[in-house]
């Protein structure tokens, strides 16, 4: 519990709150961020409010203050947490992961930014020009992810449309020494068409504003971006961001992360070619469809150095089987615009991926021997893409909502469900708290056979016949009772509806396209499939809903099986202000991030936990009862004497197999005496030795 900070500031941690109710909980944090203090504990999670302005705290005097130190003892920051993290993994070779959430706009991808040049502060003290190397590509990567997949929404002018989760690799020693970056389904929709008042990905704005005016004729691109049907409405929009100064920045992290220019020039030709694409119409001429633009058909196939036949083929054919065959088959006017979106959508979604990966390659640990170094441990920080509730409301929302409740459950199943778990088993004294378990939700979206991915696979089953009708009628056939399940029912904050928005059934259905062969070996690298064979065109693929579940699935696994940490964002209002706290809107985000309860939880709970016998093996020497040994019926009863015979008997409970000290700060006690005592201890050695005694 952080105490060093005057009461003027409220409570550092929301377990010391007189009453936990709502009431005193708000009270609390508007207060503090009012006064600036943007963090506060509530045990070791951390709740941030955006403050929507530079604050001074993050920097080289305020990482000094944090490096080493517990969390209690220093006011709440996001440094504490990542020095909690990172202390665990570096002194107990745990596995740990930082768990960031909160809504759009609520300011996890700063947080996870901080949190990593917190970490590249911290490690390396002997500047070892590889680990210099390794942390300088690790934070570039930030900026060149953001580029490509951060836009400018109605909620967050940089908002995140991927989901991040980002392992950082380390040595024996604490330093840095490679990562992996793992991607969660882009939002590809927004490359063909933003709501109004949004943008397309940043890096096309970048490239229009910020490219060199050779650079821009060879594209065949013009600066102005409203000439580009894609990204028209987007275009008109003068936001805060520099475009033209991000451009260099991010060209610059590319060359840092160790693109070649060959790569980085390819990247430019795909963005290129998608604006192309866009104006790009067609006709109909009897029953033959035609294309109505053959100059950007031109420019396309010199972009992507292919045949212009190619282009033309990928843009009005597709490829069907027929028996044992694969023919081409000619799209209508219709279906040439749709597939043309496809292929826009596709070839970015690729680009996307594929700079991830050419990142990983790079970033990845290489030749470490865990036989000679020790094990090399993992910390991994997740930044998603933050639950979000448009007019209208996509597939990709439908995923990045359901993103959200899977890492509440998890929240839930570690913090509030264990935690009570444990107390039961342990036979401690305990008034169960309630919390809403959205469970049930989760299981809405991926049970088997009746969830609503369940019913959208079989809906994809009748290739060609899928509409939204006859999805919506799957659903309403198989979840009609469910209590968390309405079919249309208008927009509304309401607190345990969160299934029950309008998701357009459209984009559910998936897109389907055909690539040109490319001769340029970059763009071969993206498309490493070629040629597609009769079984792979007869291949029902996995849908993307459950694609995103199976993946939602294993990150899920692979946070659980690390030590987790949390970082609870929150978004103050809705107007991008710095002084304005809304009431309503704040309490509605600590009402569904379950705030409350995780006080409640903690504050009835323990900070501490040890089995007997381990405590004992480290404490039994600040006790004269316990040392060297005990003559007590049993361990239990050894460490009942030791904590009464040092005063805490007050601040713990004794479980059957485990005692549990309640605050912080009687461990941090017992640790100073025991830190005193093996002082005395090898100072008696050292005498002994010396034969002195
Ligand atoms: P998000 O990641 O949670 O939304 P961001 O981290 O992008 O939100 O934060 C949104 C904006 O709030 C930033 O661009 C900053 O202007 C401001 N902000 C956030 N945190 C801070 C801070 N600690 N100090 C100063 N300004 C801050 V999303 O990706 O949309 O879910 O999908
Ligand atoms: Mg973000």
């Amino acid at each position: 519990m952080a105490e060093h900070e005057s009461l003027e500031f409220g409570k550092a941690d929301f377990v010391l709150l007189d009453n936990v109710s709502m009431e005193e909980f708000m009270a609390n944090l508007k207060l503090r961020f009012e006064k600036g203090k943007i963090y506060t504990y509530i045990g070791e999670v951390v709740v941030s409010v955006n403050p929507y302005r530079a604050m001074n705290i993050y920097g080289r005097d305020t990482v000094e203050q944090y490096k080493g130190r517990e969390l209690y003892e220093r006011p709440p920051h996001l440094f504490a947490i990542a020095d909690a993290a990172y202390k665990a993994m570096k002194r107990r070779n745990k596995d740990t992961c930082i768990v960031i959430s909160g809504e759009s706009g609520a300011g996890k991808t700063e947080a996870s930014k901080y949190i990593m040049q917190y970490i590249a502060a911290i490690t390396n003290p002997n500047q070892r020009a590889e680990v210099e190397r390794v942390k300088n590509m690790l934070l570039k990567s930030n900026c060149v992810l953001e580029a490509f997949g951060n836009a400018k929404t109605n909620r967050n002018d940089n908002s995140s449309r991927f989901g991040k989760y980002m392992d950082i690799n380390f040595d024996f020693k604490g330093d840095p020494i490679g990562g992996h970056i793992s991607n969660y389904l882009l939002e590809k929709s927004r490359v063909i068409f933003q709501q109004e008042g949004e943008r397309s990905f940043h890096s096309f704005y970048q490239l229009l504003r910020g490219a060199p005016d050779s650079l821009l004729r060879s594209l065949h691109i013009q600066k102005d971006p409203t000439v580009y049907n894609y990204i028209k409405v987007g275009g008109q929009i003068k936001s805060c961001i520099n475009d033209g100064a991000d451009f260099k920045a991010v060209a610059d992290a590319m060359k840092v992360i160790g693109f070649t220019g060959d790569e980085i020039q390819t990247a430019y030709k795909i963005l290129a070619t998608i604006l192309h694409l866009g104006n790009m119409t067609f006709g109909v001429d009897g029953d033959v469809t035609l294309i109505e633009t053959p100059k950007l058909v031109s420019v396309i196939r010199e972009l992507l150095s292919t045949k212009e036949e190619n282009v033309e083929k990928a843009l009005l054919y597709r490829t069907v089987a027929t028996g044992r065959d694969v023919i081409e088959k000619q799209h209508t006017e219709q279906e040439a615009s749709y597939g043309r979106d496809a292929l826009a959508k596709a070839m970015y979604e690729r680009l996307f991926c594929w700079i991830v990966g050419r990142i990983n390659d790079i970033i990845e640990v290489k030749n470490y021997d865990a036989r000679i170094h020790g094990k090399n441990t993992v910390i991994g920080v997740l930044d998603i893409y933050g639950f979000e509730i448009f007019q209208n409301n996509s597939f990709e929302q439908f995923c990045i909502n359901y993103c959200n409740e899977k890492l509440q459950q998890l929240f839930i199943q570690l913090v509030l469900k264990q935690e009570q778990e444990e107390y039961q088993r342990e036979g401690i004294p305990w008034k169960h708290i309630d919390y809403f378990n959205n469970q049930i939700i989760v299981d809405l979206v991926e049970q088997q056979h009746k969830g609503i991915i369940s019913v959208l696979d079989e809906a994809c089953m009748n290739v060609g016949k899928v509409t939204d009708e006859v999805f919506l009628q799957g659903l309403n056939g198989k979840l009609a009772k469910h209590a968390h399940y309405t079919s249309r029912k208008s927009l509304e904050f309401d607190r345990d509806f969160r299934i029950s928005f309008i998701y357009s059934g459209k984009a559910f259905t998936g897109d389907s396209s055909s690539f040109p062969h490319f001769a340029n070996p970059v763009l071969k690298g993206m498309w490493p499939e070629g040629k597609l064979s009769i079984t792979e065109v007869t291949k029902r693929p996995l849908t993307a809903a459950t694609l995103f579940k199976n993946s939602m699935i294993s990150l899920v696994e692979n946070l659980a099986s690390k030590e987790p940490y949390y970082v609870r964002c929150i978004k103050p209002n809705d107007v991008k202000s710095p002084l304005l706290f809304e009431q309503e809107r704040c309490r509605h985000q600590v009402e569904y991030l379950g705030l409350l309860e995780n006080v409640r939880v903690r504050r009835a709970g323990f900070a501490y936990r040890q089995t007997y016998p381990r405590f004992l093996q480290r404490y039994k020497m600040i006790s004269e009862f316990t040392w060297p040994n005990h003559d007590l019926p049993s361990d239990k009863d050894a460490v009942k004497r030791l904590l009464q015979g040092c005063g805490f008997d007050h601040d713990v409970a004794y479980g059957k197999t485990k005692v549990f000290i309640r605050t912080p700060r009687t461990l941090f006690s017992l640790e100073e005496q025991r830190a005193e005592m093996v002082q005395r201890i090898v100072l008696f050695l050292q005498k002994v030795w010396r034969g002195t005694i």
